[in-house]
Order: structure tokens, then sequence, then C-alpha cells
């Protein structure tokens, strides 16, 4: 009903836009079920990666444009509120990574969510729309933010107004995604990838991820006591005495996520 496929499986929690005859267009219903589950995945130890992808030909066409409560006239703002930016932030503060696995078109809000994850793996089917200016918006999802950091202000403005789609290939090309693979390798790989990253030291990697996005605005000297703070409390983890006892004995390490 809330078109979200949910599973999870040795700490990868996969979240599944459902909604294909849509390309997973996100109404109402689909943006507070996805948000619940990324605050629920914060909250459950046993999650440390989630993996986000889409059923069907697409993996989001962004907002759905037959929802009446963003009919013309009515106030954008409210869903926004509502819908997008708490959603976005659930994403942001989860203090796991998230892997988006992007098929087929993503599009407006759609685009903006796979931006929003961590690392984003590409099928060769993939591309990217900045569909917004197509009807008279700007990006949102964080767009504006994500944009010019990912892209660089210059491709993040053509983007943006000119609304044009860009290949999987272009968007790597352009160092804003991680990887892109045939299609048919794309489950394996982002599979493979996010089984990697649950089996990494989890708080180490949400620091990271909380750095990445709090320290751009900072001064250098700032970032570097920030630094200094966040890795003393990393200093007392399990996985750092995990880590370095594995170093020192020439073995594998068993990361707990503690
Ligand atoms: C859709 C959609 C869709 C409903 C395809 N909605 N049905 C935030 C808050 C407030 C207000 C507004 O916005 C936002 C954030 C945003 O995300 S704004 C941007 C919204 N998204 C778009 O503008 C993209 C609209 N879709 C498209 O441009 C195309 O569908 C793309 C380029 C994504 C795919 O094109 P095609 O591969 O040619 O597929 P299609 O257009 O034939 O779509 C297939 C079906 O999916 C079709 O339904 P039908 O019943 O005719 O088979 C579409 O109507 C439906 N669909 N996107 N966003």
């Amino acid at each position: 009903m809330s078109g979200l496929q949910t599973g999870h499986e040795g700490g990868v929690l996969r979240l599944t836009l459902d909604r294909p005859d849509k390309l997973n267009a996100i109404d109402a219903a689909l943006a507070r079920t996805l948000r619940e589950a990324f605050e629920e995945a914060a909250r459950d130890d046993a999650v440390r990666v989630v993996l986000l992808g889409g059923n069907g030909r697409a993996f989001c066409a962004g907002q759905d444009l037959s929802d009446p409560g963003v009919a013309p006239g009515s106030d954008l703002g409210a869903t926004i509120e509502s819908a997008y930016n708490p959603l976005i932030r659930a994403m942001r503060a989860l203090p796991k990574p998230v892997v988006a696995r992007v098929q087929g078109v993503a599009a407006g809000a759609g685009a903006n969510l796979a931006f929003a994850a961590d690392l984003v793996i590409a099928g060769r089917s993939a591309s990217f729309i900045e569909s917004f200016s197509r009807i008279g918006l700007i990006p949102d999802s964080g767009g504006t933010w994500m944009l010019p950091r990912l892209f660089g202000t210059a491709r993040a403005v053509g983007l943006a107004m000119l609304g044009e789609r860009i290949t999987a290939e272009q968007a790597h090309a352009w160092g804003a995604i991680w990887t892109v693979v045939d299609d048919s390798e794309l489950d394996a790989t982002a599979g493979m990838i996010a089984a990697t990253l649950a089996q990494a030291p989890t708080r180490a990697l949400g620091a990271i991820k909380r750095a990445f996005d709090e320290h751009a605005t900072l001064t250098l000297d700032a970032a570097l006591d920030r630094e200094r703070e966040l890795q003393r409390v990393l200093g007392a983890t399990r996985d750092y005495r995990e880590g370095v006892e594995a170093f020192t004995a020439k073995r594998q390490p068993r990361f707990e996520g503690r």
C-alpha cells in the first residue's frame, strides 16, 4: 500500500521503492513510509547500512504529480515541509551509510533522493534529470545544497536551469557518483558494496558522513577542531581496538559497529 518494499539481511536494510507503474513517483504515503524506515534504521543496531533502490524500469520519477496535494495553486511549501525535508533530514542524520542502486531514470526529487545517498551505484541505463525547472520549480530535496557540491557550481547551474537528462556515465565522469556498471551487474555490485559497508566500523562511517556534511561550511581551523573531537570519540570504540589488534596480529578485523 505504502509503495515501499523492505528486507533485512546481514546488516543490510533494503528499501525498495515499489510503484513501478508510476516510475516509483513519490506520493505523501511513500514519503512518510520511507522517512519512517530511515528513522527506524537509526534506532536498530542490527542495521549497519541501507540499500535504497527502485523496482521496475526506473529508480524514481520524483514527486507524484497526480497527487492532489501538489496541484497547481496548492501550498508546495507544506508538501516540502511534511514530506521531503523530513525525509532528506532522516537520510543525512542516519549515522550509517546509505547506498543508492539506480537503474533507469531518476528525475526531480528522485534524482536528489539518489544524490542524498552516500554512494550512488548506477546501471548503464541510469540517467538523472533535474526536471524541476521544466515545471517551473527549483531543485528541492536538498538539491540546491547537494548539486554544487557533487557537480561543481557551473554544472549544477546548467543541470538545474536546462533540466537536461544526463547519463550515468556523464554523472560518473563529472565525479558525482561512485561507479557505473552494466545493468546485469547492478544488483550484485550494489549488494557487494552494501555488504562490505555492513562489515565496516559503522560509527566511523557515521562520523565521516556527519563530518563531510557539517564541515563544508567551516574554516579549516574549525574543521581541525571537529576532527579532533570525532577522533577522540572513535578512539574509545571497540571497533578501533579491534582494528588496531587485527592490524598488529596481521588478521582480518571483525568490526561490530560499536
Ligand atoms: C508519473 C510521474 C510523476 C506521476 C512518470 N508523477 N506519474 C516536490 C514538492 C512539491 C511539488 C512538486 O515537486 C516536488 C519535487 C519534484 O520531484 S518535482 C519533479 C516531479 N517529476 C517530474 O517532473 C518528472 C515527470 N516525469 C517525466 O518527466 C517522465 O515521466 C520521465 C522523464 C521521468 C520518464 O519518461 P518516460 O520514460 O517517457 O516515461 P513516461 O513519461 O511514459 O512515464 C511512465 C508512466 O509513469 C506514465 O504513466 P502512464 O499511465 O501514462 O503509463 C507517467 O505519467 C507516469 N509518471 N513520472 N512524477
